[in-house]
């Protein structure tokens, strides 16, 4: 098909440097096994499997902040993930299966640099109970996976370890379900035009009000829209697989919405499912529904939706 929504890389990023526990690396593993591929081969799309990037992190990276950790590894993943997101994103949307959402550093700074080169502006959805706009000087966990937004956004702190992204607007970011947020990433936000729909802003409006105006916005300034969906945005008692659960998450009713919106938009062009832990999860649950809202946010609508229960 000539249509490129209806062609996807699937790209395993087995990264799990960024957070303070093990087992993210086991996500695309599990990712796997919960039929992500055969639901979107059911959907009739056009899969390429592009296996999991092999990424050996450099020597060991020092930083002033004596919090910080494995900075080698996230300047390694960042450099290899920009790459293949790049390449991928020329004709087809690569789904990122996680790992840590530090990969999400990778991943925009690939699609921002594509971006430009359509000469469309790239916006960002990010679902996710954390706003990540931590930058190397702020973070008092060091967990790189509290960075990537700061960083993608050309949030000064960044200087001289990593590659400068082509910056991406914080005005063309929205934020949904937010409800953990650091005093310095407070004090960040503050600064900004970001959108943040906050848990108590959807519990208010609804998903549909708030998602509406951005999609909107998107189609009429011909954006490119990337969606990067955290586990951690969804409550835990249906998605208890993640190492950071922040109760009063989203229901799987608002979560499965959001995708249909999505879906009916025809904008998204890159999307990351990060912070997956099959370590933490019970039975596979956590990897079937983001699998099932992946495959929804494809394309899947309830009618060829399989029965299962979670
Ligand atoms: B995730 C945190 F302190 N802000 O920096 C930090 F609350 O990708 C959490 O959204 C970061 O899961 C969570 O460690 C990163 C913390
Ligand atoms: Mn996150
Ligand atoms: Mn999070
Ligand atoms: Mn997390």
């Amino acid at each position: 098909s000539s249509d490129i929504r209806r062609r996807c890389t699937l790209i395993g990023a087995r990264v799990h440097e960024g957070t303070g526990r093990r087992g993210c690396d086991m996500g695309p593993s599990a990712y796997r096994a919960a039929g992500l591929h055969e639901a979107l081969r059911d959907l009739g799309l056009d899969i390429r499997d592009a296996g999991d990037v092999p990424v050996v992190p450099g020597a060991a990276r020092a930083h002033p902040n004596p919090a910080v950790h494995d900075l080698a590894a996230f300047v390694a993943w960042t450099a290899a993930l920009a790459e293949i997101a790049y390449a991928e994103s020329k004709a087809r949307i690569p789904i990122l299966l996680g790992g840590d959402h530090s990969l999400s550093a990778g991943t925009l700074s690939g699609i921002s640099r594509r971006a430009e080169r359509e000469g469309r502006p790239l916006f960002v959805l990010w679902l996710d109970a954390h706003a990540d706009f931590h930058s190397l000087d702020t973070t008092t966990s060091g967990n790189l996976h509290g960075v990537p937004l700061a960083y993608a956004t050309g949030r000064p702190g960044f200087a001289g370890y990593l590659p400068p992204p082509v910056p991406i607007p914080p005005g063309h970011v929205c934020l949904m379900g937010t409800r953990s947020l650091d005093p310095a990433e407070r004090a960040a936000l503050a600064g900004t035009d970001l959108t943040v729909h906050d848990m108590r802003a959807i519990d208010e409006h609804g998903v549909l009000a708030l998602l509406a105006p951005f999609l909107g916005r998107v189609a009429r300034e011909n954006g490119r829209l990337h969606v990067s969906l955290d586990v951690d945005f969804l409550d835990p008692s249906i998605a208890p697989g993640v190492g950071t659960t922040v109760p009063g998450g989203a229901t799987f009713r608002e979560a499965h919405l959001i995708m249909e919106m999505l879906h009916d938009s025809g904008l998204v062009g890159s999307l990351d499912l990060v912070e997956l832990n099959p370590f933490l999860d019970e039975r596979g649950r956590t990897a079937i529904v983001m699998a099932d809202l992946a495959a929804s946010l494809m394309g899947r609508t309830v009618l060829d939706r399989p029965t299962r229960s979670y």
